[in-house]
């Protein structure tokens, strides 16, 4: 037996539109009246053949969730699956901007999420929380009308705001106002950074957005320096091996430095970042890892643990957890 499976786990970066099975996606949107064979091919399977049209299939076939009621199957959907799994906790990154492409308000995206993610926690007692992001290639006002949405709508289960889209696009110093609006209002914040871009990319995002968590942040592995600066630091990585390999930032998750950097001393935690397009779960994430790297019951427990110290929840809900 695969002892991952007996392992609690914690997720810390999935994108919640990306985590839409895609059988969800076409029964929506035959009610509504969509057409989404352009990125969901006869198989069943998310049509994408690199990040930016896997971007673009990803911008389509959100556009399917319309209402509050879908947003919050979509979100049950998600944490029922990641309960199964054996997690106790979830956070997602919601996207505003892709609420409004679909015609729907800021609140009544976040009211329906909510309704989803209580009904799965009522079946499974799994918690979760929401991180709002600004998508990065839509620039800074977009970005900074995201945080002052948020701002000014609170919501007890949105806690984080971060920064989500094409790294290779704008300075971080673009978004820096934005994260210091965020911080004052007390909510926590993660940057994607160190995915497709390299160490510049990640020194840039901790000097910038003064973020505590990194999306991805791997490829901080290419400068010393800067990986005893995450380790100084107590910089915290969402890891998504099986994204990196499917986008082809790692050939296979064997030369994947997720491993090396977690013997350096780097916090590690594991993710599935958009499963279903990347043929992944968070259970298939621990389970990979686990195999190829020969992380024992207890290296994987600390992962969990890792996830949950650095989670944006209440410490009365972490203590409940940890
Ligand atoms: C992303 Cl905007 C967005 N959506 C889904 N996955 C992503 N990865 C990086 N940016
Ligand atoms: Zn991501």
């Amino acid at each position: 037996m695969n002892v991952s499976s007996l392992v609690p786990k914690a997720e810390l970066h999935c994108h919640i539109e990306g985590a839409a099975p895609p059988s969800l996606v076409k029964r929506l949107a035959e009610t509504h009246g969509h057409d989404v064979s352009e990125v969901i091919d006869g198989n069943g399977k998310y049509i994408w053949s690199d990040f930016t049209t896997f971007l673009r299939a990803y911008d389509v076939s959100s556009g399917v969730f319309k209402t509050p009621a879908d947003y919050a199957l979509l979100a049950e959907t998600y944490f029922r699956m990641l309960a199964a799994e054996g997690a106790i906790y979830g956070e997602i990154f919601v996207s505003p901007d892709h609420a409004q492409a679909a015609g729907l308000s800021y609140r009544s995206y976040i009211e329906g999420l909510a309704t989803g993610m209580e009904r799965a926690k009522n079946e499974t007692a799994i918690e979760g929380r929401m991180i709002a992001i600004g998508v990065r290639h839509f620039g800074a006002s977009s970005v900074e009308r995201v945080i002052k949405e948020v701002i000014g709508n609170p919501h007890p289960l949105v806690t984080g705001f971060g920064l989500a889209g094409d790294e290779r696009s704008g300075h971080p110093a673009n978004f820096a106002k934005a994260f210091r609006m965020a911080a004052e209002a007390g909510l926590g914040t993660t940057a994607h950074a160190g995915e497709f871009g390299g160490p510049e990319s990640v020194t840039a995002a901790l000097e910038f957005l003064r973020v505590k968590r990194l999306g991805h942040g791997v490829r901080a592995i290419e400068d010393k320096d800067l990986v005893k600066r995450l380790i100084e630091e107590e910089v915290v990585l969402e890891v998504c091996p099986g994204s990196n390999t499917a986008l082809g930032v790692y050939s296979h998750l064997r030369f994947h430095p997720v491993n090396i950097l977690r013997k350096e001393g780097v916090k590690i935690t594991l993710n599935s970042d958009d499963p279903p397009f990347f043929g992944t779960t968070l259970g298939k994430e621990y389970s990979s890892v686990s195999e190829t790297f020969d992380w024992t019951f207890e290296d994987q427990m600390e992962i969990t643990r890792t996830a949950l110290d650095a989670a944006f929840c209440d410490d009365a809900t972490r203590n409940r957890l940890l």
